[in-house]
């Protein structure tokens, strides 16, 4: 016997997985909220919003080839005119990102990577070289996927911006990687979405050394991968992208 509130349930994931997966229409810096891509209504607005979240285009779908140059920050990267804003935040501080929702169920790590623009983010899409590096990741623990996790706190979730890196201008590459259909090649599910931010203070180190695309292969062992093997396995998975790099302090 299944009760009408879990068939409910049931019927509301299976609607959000085909409908919305999640996107990311406001973040919050200290007590400021700022409006991020409300994929509902900005891109059907003339003139188009100007966000501190890039865009994408059509909807809040997933990126299946990590060598598309959609890998970079979202549906459309490649074409669209990123907006000539930014969000201020000071080294050491919290970006917090705000998604409309989550699915639970979409297994896979929260990845989070920087690249600082050459000059104003406005004019550079980050979608060659390989001026990105890895600033925090969440994977798995409490026998619990990342991107659970995120749903269950009210999909939210919240990105440290190193202390010591140089002040400037920068993207920061916020992704779901979704592996529940993993197993398969091609499977993975990425969702990555873009903010570009001036950052403040800070120190002098400038990292780099990951390009999107070109950092993610669709072989690599943390995109195909099953993640339905059971703990030993989820404990034992290494995301994509490398570990965060070195250096960083928090
Ligand atoms: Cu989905």
């Amino acid at each position: 016997m299944v009760s009408a509130s879990a068939l409910t349930i049931i019927a509301s994931t299976l609607v959000s997985q085909v409908v919305a997966h999640g996107y990311v229409p406001q973040i919050k810096i200290g007590s400021q909220y700022i409006p991020g891509w409300n994929v509902n209504t900005d891109g059907y607005t003339t003139p188009q919003p100007i966000r501190v979240v890039r865009a994408t285009k059509p909807d809040s779908g997933f990126i299946s080839d990590p060598s598309s140059g959609d890998i970079t920050c979202s549906i459309g990267n490649s074409k669209l005119p990123p907006g000539p804003i930014t969000a201020t935040v000071a080294a050491g501080q919290t970006v917090t990102m705000l998604w409309n929702s989550w699915p639970i169920g979409h297994f896979g790590p929260v990845l989070n990577y920087l690249a600082k623009c050459p000059g104003e983010c406005s004019s550079w899409k980050g979608d060659s070289g390989t001026p990105w590096f890895k600033i925090q990741q969440d994977v798995y623990a409490n026998s619990e996927w990342a991107s659970d996790t995120l749903a269950k706190n009210n999909a939210t979730y919240v990105v440290k911006i190193p202390k010591n890196i140089a002040p400037g201008n920068y993207l920061l590459r916020h992704e779901n990687l979704a592996l529940h259909g993993g197993a398969n090649l091609g499977g993975a599910q990425f969702y990555p979405v873009c903010v570009q931010l001036t950052i403040t203070g800070g120190g002098s180190l400038n990292p780099s050394g990951l390009g999107f695309p070109g950092a993610y292969k669709a072989t690599d062992p943390g995109i195909h991968f099953n993640p339905y093997q059971g703990e030993a396995a989820n404990k034992a998975y290494i995301p994509p992208g490398g570990a965060v790099y070195p250096g960083l302090q928090f």
